[in-house]
């Protein structure tokens, strides 16, 4: 049986040491690609390029897995760049956003992971804070010092939604790398998952099969939280019809 192909989108980073310093390779962390084949699946990575490749290479996929990186070009939701964004990287927004635009066409499952679900907000129309700190209310640690695999808050999953149905729980705990927060949500997305101190840890679009966006995660907790493994292993389900 013919497996399903899940592109995950790249990006580029300058090669630190080895021969060639300062070279720019196109990468995504293996563990991306780990939880695409430990679900039955084929992963190839989609490195930022040009935006008219987009409808090819989504052609030639049956899944988009946006990956984690950098921050989103403040200017794509109308703000100007503020002291504590990060590093952004405006080429890269551009090829997802045409990426997102012809898995849209194609009704192909996508998952956002941090940055992907960034993205996919921001896509859609919603806004983020460019900052934790710029977040006006008590809010918890979403920056964990402690190691990938290891949980560290809780969400919870909002009833009735694709997440509920496939963690089967109305909490989980998940890992968090992220200083940037989703400020605003279109009214196409439907937020399933927040933290006790109300941050937006996951959303959908109830209009389509599979098109969820996660703030945590999940790929490096696939060995560690079991349930949250089956995020992957439902998208590739969905991919593979
Ligand atoms: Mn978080």
């Amino acid at each position: 049986m013919k497996k399903p192909i899940i592109g995950i989108s790249g990006s580029i980073i300058k090669d630190q040491g080895g021969i060639f310093p300062g070279y720019q390779r196109a990468y995504v962390n293996n563990d991306y690609v780990r939880a695409v084949n430990k679900n039955g699946a084929i992963a190839i990575i989609l490195p930022p390029g040009s935006v008219e490749n987009a409808g090819q290479l989504i052609a030639s996929v049956d899944g988009l897995i946006l990956s984690g990186g950098q921050d989103v070009n403040p200017f794509s939701y109308g703000e100007e760049i503020q002291q504590k964004c990060g590093a952004i990287f405006p080429a890269r927004d551009e090829f997802e956003f045409a990426l997102l635009r012809e898995a849209e066409k194609r009704r192909i499952p996508v998952l956002g992971i941090c940055r992907g679900l960034q993205i996919m907000n921001v896509y859609r129309g919603g806004k983020l804070y460019q900052d934790i700190s710029y977040r006006d209310m008590p809010t918890l640690r979403h920056f964990q010092l402690q190691d990938p695999p290891i949980p560290t808050h809780q969400i919870q999953i909002v009833k009735d939604s694709l997440l509920n149905k496939i963690i089967k729980k109305n909490e989980i705990v998940v890992n968090s790398f992220h200083h940037q927060l989703v400020k605003s949500v279109p009214t196409s997305l439907k937020i399933s998952g927040m933290t006790s101190d109300g941050v937006v840890e996951a959303f959908e679009d109830p209009k389509y099969e599979f098109f969820m966006g996660v703030q945590f995660h999940p790929e490096m907790l696939i060995d560690s939280v079991e349930s949250v493994n089956k995020i992957f292993s439902e998208m590739i389900e969905a991919a593979n019809k």
